[in-house]
């Protein structure tokens, strides 16, 4: 699987130009939708690297899903194959869609903040309503994650949803993925007035969103596992904030070690990805 075939490489890393209507419509919302960024041939690659490697690293193989919480049947979590196999750094190194994310945030570049796979198992679980720039101790917005299904998504498998506009207000915040998170951001989103927005995903679509977007998804009634990687990115010249919480400290331990607060995050787990022009 480490071979990667011509096509599939070149589609990986050529340019995918955004419109000026897709910018407004990404910096509005908080999250876009993009259909066709990939061929079916390089989703199905993708597809085959993440999978092998979240067999061999499953951390709950063999955990019945009734001894789990909330989270832990929310899905499989599968940290930063780009440093398991040149495959997997292909896929996380995509200058495609670092190119993308550099465009919709409207920076120089990004780096990686980390990449994982979260896999929805039969039978998973919802995962609760958040907003992932909690965890992360980020001196700005500037920071998204790109959600790479490896597969089209119907309903019923559990896609990734989101409320609209909700990165402009200060809508639970401090919370954890948890009950608690489901519950209260459920209940401000409906005193706003803002509906979760929910589609299915095609082949080859991949969503973008803020790291203070609320997402959410359903859960995984077939009988099929909901395959999708990510990858988080962050402004090239993104600095380390102090640790707001003991997520933020372990974050800071985890993904940025040898960086000080107030510097710029160029540890070797940091790289960037894409520097230049826009869509370039
Ligand atoms: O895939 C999921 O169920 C949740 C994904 C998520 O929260 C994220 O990518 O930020």
């Amino acid at each position: 699987m480490d071979h990667c075939p011509e096509a599939v490489a070149r589609e990986l890393d050529a340019p995918f130009p955004l419109d000026a209507a897709a910018r407004t419509r990404f910096r509005e919302q908080g999250y876009l939708k993009v259909p066709g960024v990939f061929s079916a041939e390089t989703v199905a690659w993708i597809d085959g690297v993440v999978t092998a490697l979240v067999a061999a690293k499953n951390p709950l193989a063999g955990v019945p899903m009734e001894s789990r919480d909330t989270y832990g049947k929310a899905f499989i979590q599968v940290f930063n194959l780009w440093l398991e196999s040149p495959a997997g750094r292909r896929v996380g190194h995509s200058r495609r869609l670092a190119g993308m994310a550099t465009d919709l945030l409207g920076t120089s570049g990004v780096r990686m903040w980390h990449d994982q796979a979260l896999f929805k198992e039969p039978g998973g679980g919802h995962t609760p309503w958040h907003a992932d720039q909690q965890y992360w101790p980020m001196q700005s917005a500037l920071c998204c994650t790109a959600w790479i299904p490896l597969h089209a998504v119907p309903l019923e498998q559990g896609p990734l949803s989101f409320a609209p506009g909700s990165h402009l207000k200060k809508i639970g915040r401090d919370l954890a993925i948890s009950d608690d998170s489901e519950r209260l951001i459920r209940e401000a989103l409906s005193t706003e007035g803002i509906r979760e927005a929910i589609e299915p995903y095609a082949l080859g679509e991949v969503s973008f969103h803020l790291g203070w977007t609320l997402h959410r998804a359903g859960p995984n009634t077939t009988v099929s596992p909901r395959r999708v990687h990510t990858v988080i990115y962050m402004d090239e010249a993104m600095r380390l904030a102090p640790p707001r919480n003991s997520w933020q400290e372990a974050d800071h331990r985890a993904w940025t070690p040898s960086t000080a607060v107030g510097e710029v995050m160029d540890d070797p787990l940091n790289p960037v990805l894409f520097t230049g022009a826009r869509g370039a």
